[in-house]
């Protein structure tokens, strides 16, 4: 019998599987938008729980997340600064600009990570000439850099000017259980720098859809607000609460598995002749894998990999990207440096 691919594309792609499904199956809810869910509540207590701030707020999705964050720590006219690669940059459809009015000037970081000496000599003059600079957001893991985990040091050194020259500072941490579970610095603390954090329930953590944001009180009121003028407020969503109570619970320390395994990936297709990867960007469950040695243009790589039943995705130039998840075993990834061997090593 045929396999099924093997799907490297994003941790996005996980299924629920039975115990999940159980729990979302037997979940109490209620109508959230009169805060009448019990499961929701739960769920946004465990997250702010596992994060150290004061509340949390479920969200549809990661982009949605971080927009309202953005729209209620800014005001129209305002600048956040941001990294030139980062996800709320490259990939949120212009959310700041459309939503909230709100201009990004962007930093080019060392994979992914501002320095606190550039946020500073970003941060505008006060004269009506100029927009208010008013927010600094962080990615970590930066997705875009292969998954790098944020230098703590250089987090406390932003927090400090931040707090020094009234900047608030909102954390992408999509994937921060796998930053703290690579670092072995906790999630918490990571978040005891920023005024607030989106973290996705739907990425490694296996949920099928949601994610959190979480900050103190004021700002999750302010949020909330914020989510309903978006459409964000949900109903009975408690089925899907269940699936992220069970994430946090469950496969947390897991994420350790799919770091280990893209570890494993990467260090297999750097010895592929054809193929380069820098390892030092592969901290967490990303590997970037350049296949512009191959003589295959990306697509022609992506298509050599489906028919071998691996799924990646072009990330840019001549580079390709494989996330590792809940769903990827050993097997699959001995399966994929096969494919990877058999089909890229050279055009024949
Ligand atoms: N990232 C997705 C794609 O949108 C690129 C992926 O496959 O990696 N922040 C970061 C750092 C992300 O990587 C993502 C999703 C988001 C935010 C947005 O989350 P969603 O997809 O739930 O809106």
């Amino acid at each position: 019998m045929p396999h099924d691919p093997v799907d490297l594309r994003s941790d996005t792609v996980t299924k629920p599987g039975p115990e999940m499904r159980k729990a979302i199956a037997e979940a109490v809810v209620g109508d959230d938008v009169f805060r009448d869910d019990p499961t929701v509540i739960e769920l946004e207590r465990l997250a702010a729980e596992m994060t150290g701030y004061e509340a949390g707020l479920f969200v549809p999705s990661g982009s949605m997340g971080n927009e309202i964050a953005i729209m209620a720590h800014t005001r129209r006219g305002d600048e956040a600064i941001v990294e030139a690669r980062s996800h709320i940059y490259l990939y949120e459809a212009g959310g700041p600009a459309v939503l909230s009015g709100v201009q990004l000037a962007t930093l080019k970081g060392n994979r992914g990570a501002l320095a606190a000496g550039q946020v500073e000599e970003a941060i505008r003059w006060d004269d009506i000439h100029e927009p208010i600079t008013r927010l600094v957001c962080l990615e970590n893991t930066h997705n875009h850099a292969g998954g790098v985990v944020y230098p703590i040091d250089t987090m406390r050194e932003i927090r400090d000017l931040a707090r020094a020259r009234g900047l608030k500072v909102h954390m992408d941490g999509a994937r921060i259980f796998n930053a703290a579970i690579a670092s072995g610095i906790a999630a918490k603390e990571y978040c005891s720098l920023c005024d607030s954090t989106m973290f996705c329930l739907s990425k490694g953590l296996g949920a099928p859809i949601g994610s959190m944001l979480v900050g103190n009180r004021d700002f999750i009121k302010q949020a909330h607000r914020c989510r309903k003028l978006l459409g964000g407020g949900m109903r009975q969503v408690g089925i899907v609460a269940a699936a992220g109570v069970y994430a946090l619970e469950n496969n947390v320390q897991r994420l350790a598995d799919d770091n280990a395994r893209a570890r494993r990936l990467a260090e297999s297709l750097a010895a592929v002749a054809d193929l380069a990867v820098d390892l030092e960007t592969v901290q967490t469950n990303i590997v970037v894998i350049d296949v512009g040695g191959s003589g295959f243009t990306v697509d022609e790589a992506i298509l050599r990999l489906e028919k071998e039943g691996v799924l990646v995705l072009p990330f840019g130039g001549t580079t390709i990207r494989a996330v590792t998840h809940l769903d990827i075993d050993d097997a699959d990834i001995d399966r994929t440096i096969e494919a990877f061997n058999k089909v890229l090593a050279g055009p024949s």
